[in-house]
C-alpha cells in the first residue's frame, strides 16, 4: 500500500473528490517527503501529485516514491492543482483551514474551477497512533534529551546565564545526532522560572535558585519532550514542598495512566494532588500533549480534553507549580500510551537535584 492512501478514507469523510495537503507534517506523513516547501494533492480515484520547484524537486523525486512529482516552474501551484483536478474529474476539492493562508485562499478562488470545501485538520487522525518505525524514532529523540541532560548539570554554576545554558543544551544535541530543537529550550531560573514558558535571558543563575529546563529536539523529523527543574545550591523549605508536591503529581499520573481515559481525567489525577497540597490556581496549563512529526499534536491531556486517549498514542506528563514572585516547578517525561499502563521514554532522574555550589 502507498503511504498517502491512507488519506482516501478521510478525504471520503470529507465530501470532496479530493484533497489539497498544505501542512508540511501531514506531507511528510503521507509522502515522505521532508522538507517543507510543497503542495500535495489527492484523488479520490487514486492520485498522489507532490507540486514543488526545482530548489526541491530532486529531493522529493528521491524521497516521495509513491507520489507523481511535478515541477512547478512554468505555472502556479493552483494551476497545477486545477489541472490534476480536472484530469481526475474532481468537482470538489478539501482544503485545511489551518494550513491554508489567505493569499493561498485568494489563489484557489482565482484558479481552481472545482468546489473548494473548507476541512479541520482531519488528516491529523492518522498520526495519532504511532507506527513501530515512528516510536524508535521517538525512543531516540527522548534518549537524546536525556543524555543532553546528565551533560548539562555539570554547567549549571553561578553566573553562567539561562541563554548559554540554553545554547548547550541545543549544542549537546545536535551533537548526539539531532537536527536541532523541537522547540527553543527554556531556561527559567528564580523568580524566571514562575512562568511556565520564560524565554531563556541573560540572568546569570544564583545559588538558591530554582532552574527549570524545558527542552528537546528532533530526531529523524521526530520530537522529544521533556523538563527538568533543579535547586543551585541547597534547597528551602518552601522549594522542597513545591518540589515535592509536582513529583508526587507526575508520579501518580505516571502509575495511573492507560488507554482508554478520557484527556481530561488524566489531567485531574494531577491537578488535584496540586490543590489538594494548597497549590490551587498556581497550576495554569494543561498536563500534557502528543509528540510526534509536530511538538504539540493532539490527543490532549487537559481539564477541557473529552477525547478518549488510546493505546499507541504518546502523551507528555508535565503537571507544573508556579508561584508568583518566587519561583516554579515542572517535571515532565514524554510516555507512550498502552493498554495496562504507559511506557515512559524518559529516563532522567526526578529524585531533587541541589547542585552544589562552591561558597
Ligand atoms: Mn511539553
Amino acid at each position: 500500500m502507498k503511504r498517502w492512501e491512507a488519506a482516501l478514507p478521510i478525504i471520503a469523510g470529507t465530501g470532496a473528490d479530493a484533497m489539497i495537503v498544505r501542512d508540511t507534517a501531514n506531507i511528510r506523513y503521507l509522502t515522505g517527503y521532508t522538507n517543507d516547501t510543497g503542495l500535495l494533492v489527492i484523488t479520490s480515484d487514486g492520485f498522489a501529485g507532490l507540486i514543488t520547484d526545482f530548489r526541491f524537486l530532486f529531493q522529493a523525486k528521491q524521497e516521495a516514491e509513491d507520489c507523481a512529482v511535478i515541477d512547478v516552474a512554468h505555472t502556479t501551484y493552483e494551476d497545477e492543482v486545477n489541472r490534476i483536478l480536472k484530469e481526475h474529474g474532481a468537482k470538489s476539492v478539501a482544503f485545511e483551514k489551518d494550513a491554508t493562508g489567505y493569499r493561498a485562499y485568494e489563489a484557489m478562488r482565482e484558479k481552481i474551477e472545482a468546489e473548494l470545501v473548507p476541512a479541520d485538520n482531519v488528516l491529523i487522525e492518522l498520526r495519532k497512533i504511532k507506527t513501530p518505525e515512528e516510536l524508535a524514532r521517538l525512543r531516540r529523540a527522548e534518549a537524546i534529551g536525556d543524555e543532553a541532560f546528565s551533560e548539562i548539570l555539570n554547567d549549571l554554576r553561578p553566573g553562567v546565564t539561562e541563554m548559554e545554558i540554553a545554547a548547550r543544551l541545543t549544542y549537546y544535541m545536535c551533537c548526539k545526532g539531532a537536527s536541532g530543537n523541537s522547540f527553543s529550550p527554556i531556561v527559567a531560573s528564580g523568580v524566571n522560572s514562575s512562568m511556565p514558558h520564560a524565554m531563556p535571558s541573560a540572568k546569570p543563575l544564583q545559588a538558591g535558585d530554582f532552574v527549570t529546563m524545558d527542552f528537546g529536539c528532533i530526531y529523524e523529523g521526530y520530537c522529544s519532550d521533556m523538563t527538568r527543574t533543579v535547586v543551585l545550591g541547597h534547597a528551602d523549605d518552601r522549594q522542597i514542598k513545591i518540589y515535592n508536591t509536582v513529583l508526587e503529581a507526575q508520579t501518580a499520573v505516571l502509575s495511573q495512566i492507560h488507554a482508554g481515559m478520557k484527556g481530561r481525567e488524566i489531567d485531574g489525577i494531577a491537578r488535584a494532588i496540586i490543590n489538594d497540597a494548597g497549590f490551587e490556581g498556581c497550576f495554569g496549563h494543561g498536563l500534557g500533549h502528543s509528540v510526534g512529526l509536530e511538538i504539540h499534536e493532539p490527543p490532549y491531556a487537559n481539564a477541557r480534553s473529552e477525547e478518549i486517549v488510546r493505546a499507541g498514542s504518546m502523551m507528555t506528563v508535565e503537571p507544573g507549580i508556579y508561584v508568583e514572585g518566587f519561583g516554579g516547578v515542572r517535571i515532565e517525561d514524554l510516555v507512550l500510551v498502552t493498554e495496562g499502563g504507559c511506557e515512559n521514554f524518559a529516563h532522567s532522574p526526578k529524585k531533587l537535584i541541589e547542585i552544589p555550589v562552591s561558597e
